[in-house]
């Protein structure tokens, strides 16, 4: 079992429906169990093209799937939701990015981990810390990363929704 750190966002359509629907196919995912779920944020857009506020989260799980096996099941659940990739950091129905696989590197196309903008994104970090206070990335303590960040533009919902994780 490795752990895994997954990034959710989505801002086309329903987007909110949209994070909770990945949240319950990676629970339905063979050899992935979702350890937590971060609440939603609101996020201004980063990057890209003038677009509509998105929503974020982060997701905690364990998983017996390879590396690559976690991002051919992560990119299948996109698609599922009929994501499409026409501007880069465009708008999305949903992205599923992963963030960090402990012990684990990579540094090609297909697959660059730890993500190698997570630690400029306070839409990332914010979550990420709201489910793991003590979450290590790259080495560094994420709660002293996100100092360095700009986090103004990212804000929990208000009433607080966290995502569910159906058993
Ligand atoms: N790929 C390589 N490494 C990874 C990884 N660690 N996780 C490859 C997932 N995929 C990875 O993916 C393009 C290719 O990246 C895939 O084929 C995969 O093999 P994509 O989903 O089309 O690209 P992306 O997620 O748009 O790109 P990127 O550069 O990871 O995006 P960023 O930097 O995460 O920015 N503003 C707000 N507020 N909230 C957001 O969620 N997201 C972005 C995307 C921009 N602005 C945003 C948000
Ligand atoms: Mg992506």
């Amino acid at each position: 079992m490795t752990f895994a750190v997954i990034a959710l966002g989505a801002n086309l359509g329903d987007a909110t429906s949209a994070l909770q629907g990945a949240v319950d196919a990676l629970v339905a995912t063979a050899g992935v169990t979702v350890v937590s779920a971060s609440p939603v944020f609101e996020t201004d857009p980063v990057g890209g093209p003038d677009q509509p506020v998105y929503v974020n989260a982060v997701v905690l799980l364990e998983t017996e799937l390879e590396p690559l096996a976690l991002l051919r099941r992560l990119n299948e659940i996109e698609e599922q939701w009929q994501r499409t990739r026409e501007v880069r950091w465009g708008p999305r129905t949903l992205d599923l990015d992963i963030i960090d696989i402990d012990g684990f590197t990579s540094d090609t196309e297909q697959l660059t981990v730890p993500h190698p903008r997570a630690h400029l994104r306070g839409f990332v970090l914010v979550p990420w810390l709201a489910v793991d206070a003590d979450a290590i990335l790259g080495g560094s303590a994420v709660a002293e990363v996100v100092r360095t960040v700009d986090v103004t533009g990212v804000r929990k919902l208000n009433p607080e929704l966290r995502l569910a994780i159906p058993s």
